[in-house]
């Protein structure tokens, strides 16, 4: 060996590396995700889903969740960069364990009603089309109460949290926590308009809202309808908000709903945010990085970080609904958000 070779073999034992070896990768020219486009199918998966629900039951497992996990994120599993998504199924007369986490999450309910979680205190009751938030370090719980499977989009920003190595985790001392406050009492206070309640003051990072109903996001897209054209990349789409800060719902997570009218071909876009999607109406695609992700009812899909995209509602006659979350919350903060247009191709 030469005296170069026996120099570089040196480094490891002593805890070094040659920083012009690396350099290309640790200072990319922009973003490349481990994530690819992709989606899961709500056809293919519900049924295992319910198959499930028969063969496992809920002492064996303190959830019952299908991970929907990303080809290129396989370990830890996730479902784009620092969110991942799952479907969970609970049955009528089943409760599921009180714990709580550090991680962020939110349910997007896709089927079923009569179930509830329990969120500090609080029942927060479920319909299709909601959006119900547990906020870090929140005790839940859930229970069913009604006479068909229930079954929901869950939402947690693990894969964030545990990259930044601040995941704590409590399994509740009973299987439920005991129910402090009025029903749906987040909702009931602060989801109406723009009309806060004025005895009360911002208390943490999260929106105050436990529950975002269908009937409010379904009544905010109609009134808006046809008075607006909305954007030429995204149709007309709707920020959840936080009615303390009129920022997101939630430090890590931003979530959104968008109408694309009839026959829409959004513009090309790419932003530092990875996002992921659920079809709440309607049939088409978003084409990805050239690759073409065809979607449907219940649905969903992932679109990495700085991958560029565009979305097509397949029907002449239809509007198509869909529902995303994101970290872009994160990278605003981080001053990381940047975004411009850009054609995905094919
Ligand atoms: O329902 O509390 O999909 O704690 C993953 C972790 C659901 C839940 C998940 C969880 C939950």
């Amino acid at each position: 060996m030469t005296t170069e070779e026996l120099a570089y073999e040196a480094l490891p034992g002593l805890g070094a590396a040659p920083l012009w070896r690396f350099y290309g990768n640790l200072f990319p020219a922009q973003p490349k995700s481990r994530a690819v486009p992709y989606r899961w199918s709500w056809q293919e998966l519900r049924p295992l889903l319910l198959h499930f629900s028969q063969t496992l039951s809920l002492e064996e497992a303190e959830r019952r969740v299908l991970m929907l996990v990303n080809p290129g994120l396989t370990d830890p599993p996730a479902t784009v960069n620092t969110l991942y998504a799952g479907l969970q199924v609970i049955l009528p007369g089943e409760t599921a364990q009180a714990h709580r986490h550090t991680s962020n999450a939110f349910r997007y309910i896709l089927e079923g009603s009569g179930a509830w979680t329990t969120v500090n205190g609080e029942r927060v009751f479920m319909a299709p089309g909601d959006l119900l938030l547990t906020p870090g370090w929140h005790w839940h719980d859930h229970t069913h109460e009604g006479d068909a499977p229930m079954i929901w989009l869950d939402a947690l920003d693990y894969p964030l949290v545990n990259a930044l190595e601040a995941g704590f985790y409590e399994k509740f001392h009973q299987r439920l926590q005991p129910v402090t406050r009025a029903d749906d009492a987040g909702s009931r206070q602060f989801l109406h308009g723009r009309l806060n309640p004025v005895w009360l003051s911002q208390d943490g990072p999260n929106s105050p809202v436990t529950r975002y109903t269908w009937q409010e996001t379904q009544r905010s897209l109609e009134g808006i309808a046809d008075t607006a054209a909305g954007s030429d990349v995204d149709g007309i789409v709707l920020e959840y908000t936080n009615p303390w800060t009129g920022g997101p719902v939630m430090p890590t997570i931003g979530c959104r709903v968008q109408r694309l009218r009839p026959g829409f071909q959004g513009a090309g876009r790419r932003h530092t945010a990875s996002t992921i999607f659920n079809v709440v109406r309607g049939e088409g695609a978003t084409i990805v990085d050239g690759v073409r992700l065809e979607w449907a009812e219940h649905d969903t899909f992932a679109v990495p970080g700085w991958a560029s995209y565009r979305h097509l509602n397949a029907s002449a006659s239809d509007d198509a609904v869909l529902f995303s979350y994101s970290d872009e919350p994160v990278m605003r903060s981080l001053g990381l958000y940047r975004t411009e247009d850009a054609d995905p191709g094919a």
